[in-house]
């Protein structure tokens, strides 16, 4: 593996796909419109690129460092493969959920896709307080078909031990056990809030309960191998695209080069936690409305997870010993885990390093009520998923905080 490659730019990218011929079908080389830099992530190059005939494709190339801060740190780019062979796998058992792949380019580090500018990134579009109808539903069966197929119960125990072997993600896992389980429950230099929320943050040092259900969760995001994840499935990481009604036209996941063979509660619970967090948004604009539908969408996806799980379980291997009852029992596990990464990653986007523009893009006076609702419903849902797992029940539960943090009840 080699760090000294090209770089993609706007002049050198109509050659590059003019050597290409595979895409020729895909846009015309000769007769490129637009190329755009759309890479709003943290750690790549992304390019739309927009031929005459109004047709696109995406480029997207790992950089050998963390594009968020920069060449002193350093990153394999080994890690746009991982997103491609991830890409293909979960194309096989849900294709319409994630972007077609036309061609990788493993000595540049590039991955040429559909280009899905007709769709939104979900968080931008819950930031404008748009509703789209379904997607909760779609990334939730994405979730069951994807990690089912992946499992010991979909692909039977030698592909899925050659799975975790060719899956192997450790620069990637390194910064997840890091900026999700580790430094914001300490003093860490990584870690940055408004001053406001200087007592928030120190309520999360001081919480004992949060650090050491942390170490659980971590412990169990570092060994327990049970299906090959999306491994940062937030709300930045789908598109969706829905009608004038907001009904769902198609929803895609996207951007996984997080992913790695980890516990089925981890996609689940960043889902939710997102959620959360564009639900404080929601209540610190005072969007009743469209609080009332995010407040719906951890129960939904939950609903569909559940119910595309069960539908696949009666073509698991090995019916003798894996039994109904285990079933009932690792759903059950699945969703107390859930919770708890939900917690872990609500903690780390207000805290740690990498934030959401849910909360940033907030007003000062706004942002600091959100990061404070956020953060104490990490704490109470770390301890209340050992009471009660009820998604539903959960999810007013964090409303209440957040809505009485708002209005300065809960100061
Ligand atoms: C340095 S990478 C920071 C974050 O960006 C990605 O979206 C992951 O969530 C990662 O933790
Ligand atoms: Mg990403």
């Amino acid at each position: 593996m080699s760090d000294s490659y090209e770089f993609l730019t706007a002049h050198n990218i109509p050659s590059y796909l003019a050597s290409h011929t595979e895409i020729s079908t895909i846009v015309d080389h000769n007769a490129i419109t637009e190329v755009k830099e759309v890479g709003d992530g943290n750690l790549n190059l992304v390019f739309i690129v927009t031929d005459k005939h109004g047709k696109g494709i995406v480029l997207k190339q790992a950089l050998p460092y963390v594009r968020l801060v920069g060449p002193s740190w350093p990153m394999s780019p080994d890690r746009a493969r991982i997103e491609y062979e991830t890409n293909v796998i979960h194309a096989q058992s849900a294709k319409q959920f994630v972007p077609e792949i036309y061609f990788y380019d493993s000595e540049r580090y590039i991955i040429a896709m559909e280009d899905l500018s007709d769709h939104k990134v979900w968080r931008t579009s819950l930031n404008l307080g748009e509703q789209n109808h379904g997607a909760a539903k779609s990334i939730g069966e994405y979730v069951a078909r994807v990690l089912f197929a992946t499992s010991i119960f979909g692909a039977g125990a030698d592909a899925h031990y050659k799975g975790i072997a060719r899956a192997i993600n450790p620069e990637l896992c390194l910064i997840t056990e890091n900026l999700v389980f580790t430094e914001p429950y300490f003093p860490a230099d990584r870690n940055s809030y408004l001053p406001e929320n200087e007592i928030d943050a120190k309520a999360i040092i001081e919480d004992s309960r949060m650090a050491l259900e942390m170490g659980e969760l971590k412990y169990k995001f570092m060994t327990c191998a049970e299906a090959l994840l999306h491994g940062d499935l937030h709300s930045g990481s789908v598109m969706v695209k829905s009608d004038a009604k907001g009904n769902e036209i198609s929803t895609r996941a996207f951007d996984s080069e997080f992913s790695f063979y980890g516990p089925i509660g981890f996609d689940l619970g960043a889902c939710f936690a997102n959620f959360y967090i564009a639900l404080a948004r929601a209540t610190a604009l005072r969007r009743k409305d469209h609080a009332d539908f995010i407040a719906g969408l951890p129960g939904e996806l939950w609903d569909s997870f559940e119910a595309n799980f069960r539908a696949l379980w009666p073509t698991r291997v090995d019916k003798r010993v894996f039994s109904d009852v285990l079933l009932e029992k690792l759903l059950s596990q699945w969703k107390f885990d859930a919770i708890g990464y939900a917690a872990a990653k609500m903690t780390r986007r207000i805290v740690g390093l990498a934030k959401t523009s849910d909360i940033e893009t907030l007003e000062p006076a706004e942002r600091i009520g959100a990061a404070r609702g956020v953060l104490r419903s990490a704490q109470m849902a770390i301890r209340e998923r050992h009471i009660n797992t009820d998604l539903n029940s959960l999810t007013l539960k964090v409303r209440k905080i957040i809505d009485e943090v708002r209005t300065g009840e809960g100061n």
